[in-house]
C-alpha cells in the first residue's frame, strides 16, 4: 500500500507555503497526502493579509476522522497559531504510533506572525518531547531557546538547546546564514552536516514546509532519519532553485521541479 502522510498546519492561500506546498511535496515524493488544517490565511506573494484558527474540536475531528480510517505512516507539523492548538496537536501525536516531523513555525517569510508569543511554552514543553524530527531555522532556535546563531560554528550549541526540550532529532537549518547553505542534524551523539550551494533565488516562498513535508515523506517510506532528511534537502535544494516569480513579491519553490528531471 501507498505509504500516508498527513501534514497538520495552516492554508496558504497562495499556493506557495502550508498545507498546500506539503501535499505538493508529498505527491512529488510518492506518499498519500493528507491534511488536517488548523488555520486559514489570505496570503499572497507579498505577505499575509489575515489569519483564523480553527476551533480545538475540528483540528482534533479532522485528526481523528483520517487517523483511525486511514491511519498515517508519518505526521508533519507546521502553523499551529496557539496554544490550545499546539497542545492539542500535541496530545493527538503521542497517542499515534508513527513518526513526526515538528517544524516549529514562528513567522512567515514576510514576518507575520504564525504563532502567538503566548504558545512558545507550548511548543518547548509539549510539542517538541513528542517530535522525532524538530527542523527549526534560526529564527525560531532564537525565539525557543535564546541561543543567537552567527555562525556554521554556533549550530552545535543551537542543535544542544533544542534538543534539551526532547525531541528525538533536530534540524539546524542554516539556510539564513551567508554562503553555503548548512544544515546540522543530530541526535545528541551522531552528526550529519548537509551542505548545498546557494542559490541566488529571491523565490523561496515555502522552504520550511517543502523540507519538513519531504523529511515526513521519506520517514513513511520507511527511510532513517539520516537518509529521509538528506533526500528531503536534495528535493528543497532543487525545489529552490527552480523557484518561480508569482505575483508581484516572492514567489514559490517549485515543487513540482521532480516532475521534470
Ligand atoms: O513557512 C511557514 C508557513 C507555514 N504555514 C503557513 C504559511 C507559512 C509561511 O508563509 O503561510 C500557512
Amino acid at each position: 500500500m501507498i505509504p500516508r502522510v498527513l501534514t497538520v498546519a495552516g492554508s496558504d492561500s497562495g499556493g506557495g507555503a502550508g498545507i498546500q506546498a506539503d501535499l505538493k511535496t508529498m505527491l512529488a515524493l510518492g506518499v498519500h497526502g493528507m491534511s488536517v488544517i488548523t488555520a486559514v490565511t489570505a496570503q499572497n506573494s507579498l505577505g499575509v493579509q489575515g489569519a483564523w484558527e480553527l476551533p480545538v474540536e475540528a483540528v482534533r475531528a479532522q485528526y481523528r476522522s483520517v487517523v483511525d480510517d486511514i491511519g498515517v505512516q508519518a505526521v508533519k507539523t507546521g502553523m499551529l497559531a496557539s496554544a490550545e492548538l499546539v497542545e492539542a496537536v500535541a496530545e493527538l501525536i503521542s497517542g499515534t504510533d508513527a513518526p513526526s516531523v515538528v517544524d516549529p513555525v514562528g513567522v512567515s517569510k514576510h514576518g507575520d506572525s504564525l504563532l502567538a508569543t503566548s504558545a512558545l511554552e507550548s511548543v518547548r514543553t509539549k510539542l517538541l518531547p513528542v517530535a522525532t524530527v524538530a527542523t527549526p531555522n534560526l529564527d525560531e532556535v532564537a525565539q525557543l531557546t535564546g541561543v543567537r546563531v552567527d555562525s556554521e560554528d554556533d549550530l552545535r550549541r543551537a542543535a544542544e538547546a533544542v534538543l534539551e526540550y526532547g525531541p528525538r532529532w533536530v534540524l539546524i537549518k542554516g539556510g539564513h546564514l551567508s554562503g553555503d547553505a548548512v544544515d546540522l542534524l543530530t541526535d545528541g551523539s551522531a552528526e550529519h552536516w548537509l551542505r548545498a550551494p546557494r542559490h541566488d533565488n529571491r523565490h523561496t516562498h515555502g522552504t520550511g514546509c517543502t523540507l519538513a513535508s519531504a523529511v515526513a515523506s521519506g520517514l513513511a517510506k520507511g527511510l532513517s532519519v539520516p537518509d529521509a532528511v538528506t533526500a528531503a534537502k536534495a528535493y528543497v535544494t532543487g525545489a529552490i532553485a527552480a523557484g518561480f516569480a508569482l505575483g508581484a513579491g516572492i514567489g514559490p519553490v517549485d515543487h513540482g521541479w521532480w516532475f521534470r528531471t
